[in-house]
């Protein structure tokens, strides 16, 4: 799945280092003459692909980053130290934008790629380079340069790990919103969600796992019924699917084989993916209705995926889903369609 994640930074190159004044005094040297030396060059703020990282979370709350400066130049004409450069990592995928002008700046693609967004200033010259045949004892050394500075975009294009899919109405957007910071569209009818939503889910270890919302599919969509079900190719790449049930609906089950008959219909193996079902909405039975063991004990003998029951609204029973979400990401052997477009540039 495709997936934009943005964030709006402000880098600025580290400025260099002063030029020195300074002259030699050295005993029995009567004439020592000018000595200062120049600063060194301000560090620059590089962007570096890196593979470990999938989201652009991490730029939430830092958005100033700034490379270190040069050191001024010393006695004895040495150059003072260069600034260090500051490397930032991005997720694989980052395209990054001046945020002024929209021009594009470069695109990460491969591990390892870098992009200097923001140069150091150079350092300042010392005396010892105004010597002259005029000016045998200059007094005069330059300060350093500011570095460059600007503000820059950073755009994710990415992949999602899990699709949530199931019928309208069965209150996928309400989980994604339960689930992560992603506030889609919710409402109590049909086609409440057009285009997919994303949410990143943070797992107990701090790491991002992206979930797709997807519009809802309805029975005959691979005909072009309801929406369609163009947007399955959001999720052809997933390594997960979430499957929504309304258990209070009339028929949980019959919801349940329509949407796996459009997952077949639809074909591009999305049927071979691991599935987890989750009955949702259990809030709105009566404490002891029987019908969520009975429809789970049926769901259980119709497959072997995974069954939960859970209310995306009132929050009940996602702790143990989402256990399993991860168990089954860690322990999957991963996608290697979705290993490769991790690193392909996107179109
Ligand atoms: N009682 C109850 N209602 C829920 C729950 N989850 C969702 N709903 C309600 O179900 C309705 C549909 O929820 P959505 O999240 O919009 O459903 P959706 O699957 O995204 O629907 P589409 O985008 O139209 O496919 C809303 O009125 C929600 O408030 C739940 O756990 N319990
Ligand atoms: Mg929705």
């Amino acid at each position: 799945m495709q997936f934009i994640d943005q964030a709006d930074i402000e880098v600025q190159g580290g400025k260099g280092g002063d030029g020195l004044v300074a002259f030699r005094r050295e005993k029995y040297v009567p004439a020592g003459g000018p000595s200062g030396g120049n600063g060194g060059h301000g560090g620059s703020v590089i962007l570096v692909a890196v593979e470990h990282l999938q989201t652009l979370l991490d730029f939430k709350y830092a958005h100033h980053f700034k490379a270190e400066d040069g050191k001024r130049g010393g006695p004895k004409n040495m150059t003072g130290a260069s600034g260090a450069d500051l490397r930032i990592e991005v997720p694989c995928g980052t395209v990054v934008y001046d945020a002024e002008t929209e021009a594009i700046l470069g695109d990460l693609v491969q591990p390892g790629q870098e992009l200097c967004v923001a140069k150091g200033g150079k350092g300042g010259l010392g005396n010892k380079h105004f010597l002259s045949n005029h000016n045998r004892a200059p007094e005069r050394a330059l300060p350093g340069l500011p570095g460059e500075e600007r503000c820059i975009r950073l755009e994710l294009k990415l992949l999602a790990e899990v699709g949530i899919i199931g019928l309208p109405n069965a209150g996928k957007s309400t989980l994604i919103s339960t689930l992560s910071a992603a506030r889609p569209k919710i409402a109590d009818y049909p086609f409440t969600t057009l285009i997919p939503n994303l949410g990143v889910v943070r797992r107990p270890s701090g790491d991002g796992t992206v979930f797709a919302d997807i519009p809802g599919l309805i029975e005959g969509a691979h005909l072009g019924t309801g929406l369609g079900h163009d947007f399955l190719r959001h999720i052809e790449r997933t390594r997960l699917l979430l499957h929504l049930v309304d258990i209070t609906q009339e028929d949980p089950l019959a919801a349940y084989h329509t949407i796996q008959d459009e997952l077949a219909a639809y074909g591009r193996g999305l049927t071979d993916r691991p599935q987890i079902i989750a009955l949702n909405k259990i809030d709105a039975l009566p404490p002891d209705s029987p019908v969520v063991d009975a429809i789970a004990s049926q769901l259980r003998s119709l497959s072997a995926y995974p069954v939960f029951a859970i209310s995306a609204v009132a929050n009940v029973g996602i702790e143990p889903l989402l256990q399993q979400i991860w168990q089954i990401l860690d322990h999957e052997v991963a996608n290697p369609a979705l290993a490769a477009s991790l690193t392909m540039p996107q179109p």
